[in-house]
């Protein structure tokens, strides 16, 4: 099996200790962090939720799932951080999946894209409350605001959160963009948000419209 079918099938399994040993395997080989992340990791927790869909795997199996492709991005994070545009800040995100929402391994793809495209990102995490995101974003003062949700009940907290910057007279200063797996295009103008991306690669030529630069 080619090592990048057998990443994925690592983190399909969560066996945690066969993907890191593998992914510093594909490193050595000279595999791009960018080509083991598409690949392998992302590859293998989708199918990991075509075996959810088909009821053949179980939100535990899930979770080991997760922590092998987690542990496996640490691996590649640093490889990735600044690599296209080294030197160049163009700019702070804060990114965080919504309150009520634990799904957070889209949104940090996409804090690795756009550090490796040169901004400088703080990373929430995922179930952030709504307060702690309004504090950051009046703490940091971000350019942008990159916002994620994986589950339709907590898509409402984003024009939520909106409200709220309007409210504290904020939304003005942050750029806010949204994404993830129940997110359209649509979505996002009807909330009042600034753009949209399906997916980590076009989250950075969006960020970098939002911001103005190229
Ligand atoms: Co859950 N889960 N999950 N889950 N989970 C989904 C999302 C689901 C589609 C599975 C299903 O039923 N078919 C479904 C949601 C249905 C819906 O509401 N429409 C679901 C559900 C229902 C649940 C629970 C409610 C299950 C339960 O408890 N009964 C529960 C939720 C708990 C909660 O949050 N309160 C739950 C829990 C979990 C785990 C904890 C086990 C685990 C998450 C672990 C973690 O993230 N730390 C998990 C997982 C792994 C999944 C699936 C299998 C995979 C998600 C994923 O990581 N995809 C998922 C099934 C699926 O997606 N087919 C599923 C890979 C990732 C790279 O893609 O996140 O879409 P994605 O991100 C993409 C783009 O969307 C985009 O870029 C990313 C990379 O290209 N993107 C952005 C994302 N954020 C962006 C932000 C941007 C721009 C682009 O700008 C800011």
């Amino acid at each position: 099996m080619k090592i990048l079918e057998e990443i994925r099938d690592s983190v399909y399994q969560g066996d945690e200790e066969k993907a890191l040993e593998l992914v510093k395997k594909a490193v050595a080989e000279g595999y791009s962090p960018q080509d083991i992340m598409d690949n392998a990791l992302v590859k293998g927790i989708q199918d990991c939720g075509a075996a959810y869909e088909r009821q053949e795997m179980w939100i535990p199996e899930l979770m080991l799932s997760t922590e092998a492709l987690k542990r496996s991005l640490a691996i590649l994070k640093p490889l990735m951080a600044g690599q296209e545009e080294a030197g160049r800040n163009l700019g702070d995100v804060v990114l965080a999946t919504v309150e009520g929402d634990v799904h957070d391994i889209g949104v940090e793809l996409v804090g690795v894209m756009l550090e490796s495209a040169g901004f400088k990102v703080h990373f929430m995490g995922g179930n952030v409350p709504t307060a702690d995101i309004i504090e950051t974003v009046k703490k940091e003062k971000p350019a942008l605001l990159g916002l994620s949700t994986l589950l339709s009940n907590t898509m409402p907290v984003i024009p939520k959160i909106l409200g709220i910057l309007n409210t504290e007279g904020i939304r003005d200063s942050v750029k806010v963009m949204v994404g993830g797996a129940v997110i359209r295009e649509g979505f996002s103008e009807r909330v009042g948000a600034d753009g949209f991306a399906p997916d980590a690669v076009r989250a950075v030529p969006l960020a970098k419209k939002l911001r103005g630069v190229s």
